[in-house]
This record gives structure tokens, C-alpha cells and sequence, in this order.
């Protein structure tokens, strides 16, 4: 039922792509803002803060592409959505952008007519206890109670796991995120499994005590994040792998929305190409030669998003890892800007 929805969904949007609905970017403009859609309230992704303001590494993400197209990063609209909702809301237009921890895999990127845009964070799935329970490895949950939400890749990657070690847990599959943290704060379930993000986040931002709990030491799978479009719209694909991508590439060059003025008179021919001064990407993509200045000034580059959402300028203090930059060892990235 749920795989045939969403293969009508994408045959939906195939046919669109054929000519019956207008290109994304189009859309975007007529509308006058971007609409992306995120978690329901995931703090360090995409949650409201106590002003109601959303914040986040993925709503950077979103506030990224609308100064790419707008040259105004708060003309965007947040579409909160769970884990079941989202690829529907993307195949049927509702929004212009998935930009919600969402990994990519193959079957999601070749069977929902969607495709994803980059990787804005490597995670792995991983664990969370209440310290209570004395457990300290992932090999010890044989027996366990494990929660988890509907619509995740999480519920698969865990079974696959619990096969090939030889452990045997009873899911408790719950619909919304809220739900199931309720459900593992009460004690329904012995431990919650997600992206390790997730658990940090959750840890930090969920749970009284977050001292009484921890994150067992196994990571059981890839979980690479990243923004997804739909299928057929190869210009609107371009404008958010590219948003992205600037971002990455101007902390390489330490480039940072405090610097960036002073950096337009760089000698750097690459500098001089992300910020429009040597024009031509701007055009390339229909959008103003200043794309990726405007990100930078008003966003700032992937470091400083990660920084203050997910990492040390943040609760989470989440490590940069597999997403330091690949001059720094991780695997972040970014393709030319030329
Ligand atoms: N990366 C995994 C998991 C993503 C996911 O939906 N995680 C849940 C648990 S942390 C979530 O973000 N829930 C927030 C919500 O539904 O608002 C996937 O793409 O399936």
C-alpha cells in the first residue's frame, strides 16, 4: 500500500516532467518564497527555537538556496514533516525542497521519482540506553525492546544488523517523532535507535536527565544525509546541489560571512569565481552572479553552520569527524566552482 502510493507519486511527477508542470525555479520565484520541507522539530536540524524562529543545519540548508535565488535567505516558508510524510510532500509538490536528515539511498533516489542533491552530513545509526539498564556494547541487546519511527531507513538498517549478529529485539514502531521519545523517556522500550545525530539531539534536547543516559560505542551503518528535489528538473537540481556546494567550497577557502566583503577583492581565482566578481556561475544556474556571496554573507559557509547548530558552539558538540573538511581528513568535499 505504502510502496504503491509512492510509485504513483513518482509516476506523477515523471509525467510532469514531461512538460505538464512549470520548472521549480519558476515556481519559486512566482511565489516569492521557498518552501522546504524538515523534521517537526529535530534541535541542531530543524526544530523552532524559543522565538519560534527555525533553526538548524538543514533549515541553513533551505535558508541557503533562497538567498541563491532570492538574494534573501529569509524568504522561505518550513513545511514540518515526520519521517512518513516526507517523500509524498516532495513527489507532490508541496515543497520545492526536502532538506530533513534524510538519507540517500539507492532505492530512494531511483524509485520515488526523487533524487538527492549532495550530503550535508555523514551519520551512522547507532544506539541510545538509559544508563540503567548496564548495558555497554550493541552485541548486549539480545532480547532488547528497541524504538524506533515509522518511515525510517533506521528500521531496516536495524534488522538487517540484528541478522547478522544473531540478536533478537522487539521493535516498537512509533508514528510521530514526539511519540517515540515519549515512549523511550517512559520506559516502553529499552533502547531508541536512529542516525547518532538523532540521539545526540535527542539526549540533549529530549530527555530530563540527559546524564542517565548514553550512546552505545557501534555505529551499524552509512547513513550519508542530504537534500533531496524531484526527479526531472536537472536546472532546479543544479541550484540546490550547488547552494550546498558553495558552502562547503567557501570554508575551504576560508571564506566566512564575516570576511566575505574583504574577500571579494581576494587575488584567488577560485575565491574570485564563488563570489561573482569573475562572473559566469551565477548565469549558468538563471540566478544573479552574487548566489553564492549572498549564502555566505547571510548563512555563512558549512563550518559556521555546523559550528553553531550541531557542533562545539552548540549543545550538541557534535564532532566534525567524517564531516571536517578533505584537507582536514573528512569527507566534505565540495566540486569546483568553475
Ligand atoms: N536518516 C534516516 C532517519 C531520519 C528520521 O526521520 N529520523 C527521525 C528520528 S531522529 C526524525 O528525524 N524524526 C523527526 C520528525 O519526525 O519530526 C532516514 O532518512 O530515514
Amino acid at each position: 500500500m505504502k510502496i504503491a502510493s509512492c510509485l504513483l507519486g513518482a509516476a506523477i511527477v515523471m509525467g510532469a516532467a514531461n512538460g505538464a508542470q512549470a520548472a521549480t525555479l519558476d515556481v519559486v520565484k512566482q511565489r516569492g518564497e521557498l518552501r522546504c520541507g524538515t523534521t517537526t522539530g529535530f534541535a541542531g536540524f530543524s526544530a523552532p527555537d524559543a522565538q519560534g524562529v527555525w533553526r538548524g543545519l538543514d533549515v541553513d540548508l533551505c535558508r541557503a538556496i533562497a538567498a541563491a535565488v532570492f538574494g534573501d535567505a529569509n524568504k522561505i516558508e518550513i513545511v514540518p514533516l515526520n519521517s512518513q510524510q516526507r517523500f509524498t510532500a516532495l513527489q507532490s509538490g508541496e515543497i520545492d525542497v526536502l532538506t530533513r536528515n534524510t538519507t540517500v539511498t539507492q532505492q530512494r533516489d531511483t524509485a520515488l521519482g526523487i533524487i538527492h542533491a549532495g550530503i550535508n552530513f555523514y551519520d551512522g545509526q547507532g544506539f541510545l540506553v538509559p544508563k540503567s539498564l548496564g548495558v555497554k556494547s550493541a552485541t548486549e541487546l539480545n532480547g532488547a525492546t528497541i524504538c524506533l519511527q515509522t518511515g525510517t531507513s533506521n528500521e531496516n538498517t536495524l534488522a538487517d544488523w540484528a541478522r547478522a549478529h544473531n540478536v533478537e529485539y522487539k521493535p516498537v514502531v512509533i508514528e510521530t517523532f514526539n511519540e517515540v521519545v515519549n515512549a523511550f523517556a517512559a520506559g516502553r522500550c529499552d533502547v531508541f535507535s536512529t542516525d547518532a545525530s538523532g540521539l545526540a539531539s535527542i539526549r540533549i534536547s529530549k530527555l530530563q536527565n540527559p546524564d542517565d543516559y548514553m550512546v552505545l560505542p557501534e555505529i551499524i551503518s552509512k547513513e550519508p544525509l542530504g537534500p533531496f528535489v524531484r526527479q526531472g528538473d536537472d536546472a532546479w537540481l543544479n541550484i540546490v546541489r550547488w547552494s550546498l556546494s558553495a558552502m562547503i567550497e567557501a570554508e575551504e577557502y576560508g571564506v566566512t560571512s564575516a570576511n566575505v566583503d574583504q574577500q571579494t577583492g581576494s587575488p584567488n581565482p577560485n575565491i574570485r569565481r564563488i563570489l561573482g566578481v569573475t562572473p559566469g556561475a551565477g548565469a549558468n544556474m538563471g540566478l544573479d552572479e552574487k548566489w553564492a556571496y549572498n549564502i555566505i554573507k547571510q548563512v555563512g559557509n558549512y563550518g559556521e553552520s555546523f559550528d553553531r547548530n550541531v557542533g562545539a558552539k552548540s549543545p550538541l558538540k557534535i564532532e566534525r569527524g567524517l564531516n571536517a573538511q578533505w584537507t582536514q581528513g573528512g569527507l566534505m568535499y565540495a566540486l569546483p566552482i568553475r
